[in-house]
């Protein structure tokens, strides 16, 4: 799929579908991370929908702009993304979770196509998207490397290492998103580790930074083309604020929605006002 530029309509058709999909697997288990996949939607509907190229019947494809997904306990987004997509074939969204299946809870590259590493003990994805990005530039290949870490995994020492070594190497191949949707499994990342001024810091460790209200799809666009066309020799860093459980109201407004039970009632509801919200 070449680069192309879509409306914010159409955009944000693409995100309805993505947070749709990942209701529609959430329902399958009864549980699951739904809340991130609600909110970081418009950040993969922007990646996969408009930004990256790729061939979804070639998910290998040398070509390919690499998307490492470093906090693996949101594969049911990106799963969401890759059935958009059209990596994934949508009749599979109901085997999300079982055994032979190739989407599995947390995101396993052997698994599943368009899943470039495997997830699961967070803290990595940065480190692993320099090496890819390096190992890029080193075959003089145009293409980038698109990696999505998440603010509790602003508490792990790699991450900085990596943040360090991005910029050491100039790797300008390389646009990360941090989802700070606020959240972590033990309560809200600023209050368990504090993290601000975070554009302070991802700047002057080197990166070209723009925040963004990551749930504001024109906004979320502009900055990945921003951070595409930056002309200087840096890693770019895209910090996203979102909101978890965005797009379904009774999903927003709970407290704890790290790891969600939804009564099985309640995803007609939760469908329902995905529904209302696309038509408002
Ligand atoms: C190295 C490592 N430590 C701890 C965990 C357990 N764990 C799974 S999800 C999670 C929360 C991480 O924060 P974040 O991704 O921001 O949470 P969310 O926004 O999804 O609520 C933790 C601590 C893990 N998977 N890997
Ligand atoms: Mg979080």
């Amino acid at each position: 799929m070449e680069t192309n530029t879509k409306s914010r309509a159409e955009l944000a058709e693409h995100a309805y579908r993505i947070r749709r999909n990942a209701l529609l697997m959430g329902e399958v288990q009864g549980q699951g991370y739904v809340g991130q996949a609600l909110d970081i939607a418009d950040v993969l509907a922007v990646a996969y929908c408009q930004e990256m190229k790729f061939r979804p019947e070639d998910p290998e494809w040398d070509g390919r702009d690499r998307f490492l997904l470093s906090n693996g306990h949101y594969a049911i987004a990106l799963y969401a993304a890759l059935i958009e997509a059209g990596i994934i074939p949508e009749e599979e969204l109901e085997t999300y979770g079982s055994d032979d299946s190739r989407l599995p809870m947390s995101g396993m590259a052997s698994y599943t196509p368009g899943m470039e590493m495997s997830g699961g003990s967070l803290g990595q994805g940065l480190t692993i998207a320099v090496g890819h990005a390096l190992g890029l530039k080193h075959k003089n290949s145009d293409s980038f490397v698109y990696t999505l870490f998440s603010d509790g995994e602003l508490d792990e020492g790699a991450v900085w290492e990596a943040l360090m070594s991005a910029a050491h190497w100039k790797l300008d191949n390389m646009i990360a998103i941090v989802d700070v949707n606020n959240q972590q499994a033990d309560g809200p990342s600023s209050q368990i580790m504090a993290f601000e001024p975070l554009t302070e810091k991802m700047e002057a460790f080197g990166w070209f930074t723009q925040r963004v209200d990551g749930n504001d799809i024109e906004a979320v666009a502009a900055a990945f083309e921003a951070a595409r066309k930056h002309p200087e020799a840096k890693p770019r860093m895209i910090i996203a604020d979102t909101l978890m459980g965005c797009g379904v109201p009774f999903l927003e407004e709970r407290e704890k929605n790290h790891f969600i039970r939804v009564d099985e009632h309640e995803w007609q509801l939760a469908l329902s006002a995905l529904e209302a919200g696309r038509k408002a």
